[in-house]
């Protein structure tokens, strides 16, 4: 047999090929096996950063943005938290989206209703209400509110001095699967058609109208206030040690089946008493936190995110953290892993 050198064959397959992708190409053809392993990874490869906002930095900026724009011009003065590795794309997370929303006294914020859910998680003020779906609530710092999928919703404020509250929706995954709608309402105020409380009283109050029927994919509940939350969550201090990994943890629920408030869009809340430290943690859900009360650390990835009232941090998926309380910590949080567990593919490692 003739002898050839041995490093020709290889230079003309790899050529060859090249010239097959190059031909193929034309035909919008593109060969799997040289992109196999990326699209296909043995674990999770978030695109997005690490990354902190102290409060006391943004809040000048929020405050600025009410002399530039009223709420009115602007249908939401919001300023988008978005992530550092993800400028320019309005994504706190591959999926998710934040910003801190203001309003100011006898400002309305326009009622519309879109496809994406929405929640708010309250910072600073008081006396703003969020109309959902016919009701007004008023917020405090510390509640968690919810706008389901399509419910008309306007913002207003009858109170005294600035308010702000985290805008947590799931923008990037109804982008993802282009099902992307929105109305405005033809009145600046949707009509309020029940009085404010009425849905904590039928199905936040450990009741439920008889007769009512599981079904909806949200929680009826679209307050729940921070002061029912923040006593819950020291009663569990009381009863026993917290979860070597996660803390006292808790999710916000629909109390009519049990499952989580909303649909795509898990939100927690958790107390880590004075001194605790968790043991390291991850999931495959990126996750948005704000701390509500106390002082605490979150390390992750060799940084060390201080995290106390109103700052705002997050950490992306698959990568593991721990938590670190200076006195009682109490963090809110948000992700996708509800749309997750859903379909099928979430995951949790305890280390
Ligand atoms: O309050 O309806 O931060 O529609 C972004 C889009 C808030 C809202 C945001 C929105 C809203």
């Amino acid at each position: 047999m003739a002898s050839v050198p041995a490093a020709t064959p290889q230079v003309s397959v790899e050529a060859e090929r090249q010239a097959f992708y190059e031909r193929a190409d034309t035909q919008s053809l593109a060969p799997l096996w040289t992109r196999l392993k990326a699209l296909v990874p043995k674990a999770p490869t978030p695109t997005c950063a690490v990354h902190c906002w102290h409060y006391d930095d943004v809040r000048p900026y929020v405050m600025e943005s009410a002399q530039q724009i009223s709420a009115a011009e602007a249908e939401r003065r919001v300023l988008i938290l978005e992530n550092p590795a993800l400028r320019g794309s309005s994504q706190v997370t591959n999926t998710l989206y934040a910003g801190l929303q203001l309003i100011m006294p006898g400002e309305v914020a326009p009622a519309h209703r879109h496809t994406q859910s929405a929640l708010r998680f309250i910072i600073e003020g008081t006396g703003a209400y969020t109309a959902v779906d016919g009701e007004k609530t008023i917020m405090q710092p510390g509640d968690f509110v919810i706008t389901p999928s399509w419910t008309w919703h306007h913002h207003g404020h009858d109170g005294a001095g600035p308010m702000v509250w985290l805008d947590g929706l799931d923008i990037p995954i109804l982008a993802f699967y282009n099902a992307t709608f929105r109305e405005d309402h033809h009145e600046a105020e949707a009509p309020v058609a029940r009085p404010t409380g009425d849905a904590l009283a039928r199905y936040g109050s450990g009741l439920l109208p008889v007769g009512h029927r599981a079904g909806s994919l949200n929680s009826p509940v679209f307050n729940y206030p921070w002061a029912r939350t923040r006593d819950a969550l020291h009663a569990l201090t009381r009863a026993g040690a917290p979860d070597a990994h996660t803390g006292h943890l808790m999710r916000y629920v629909n109390p009519v089946d049990g499952g989580w408030a909303m649909p795509t869009m898990a939100t927690m809340v958790r107390l880590l008493p004075a001194g605790f430290s968790t043991q390291a943690y991850r999931s495959s859900d990126s996750t948005v936190f704000t701390a509500v009360e106390g002082n605490g650390e979150i390390r992750v990835d060799g940084q060390v995110l201080k995290l106390g009232p109103r700052d705002i941090a997050v950490v992306p998926g698959w990568m593991s953290y721990t938590l670190h309380a200076d006195d009682d910590w109490a963090l809110f949080s948000y992700s996708d892993r509800v749309a997750q567990e859903k379909l099928g593919f979430w995951r949790e490692q305890r280390l």
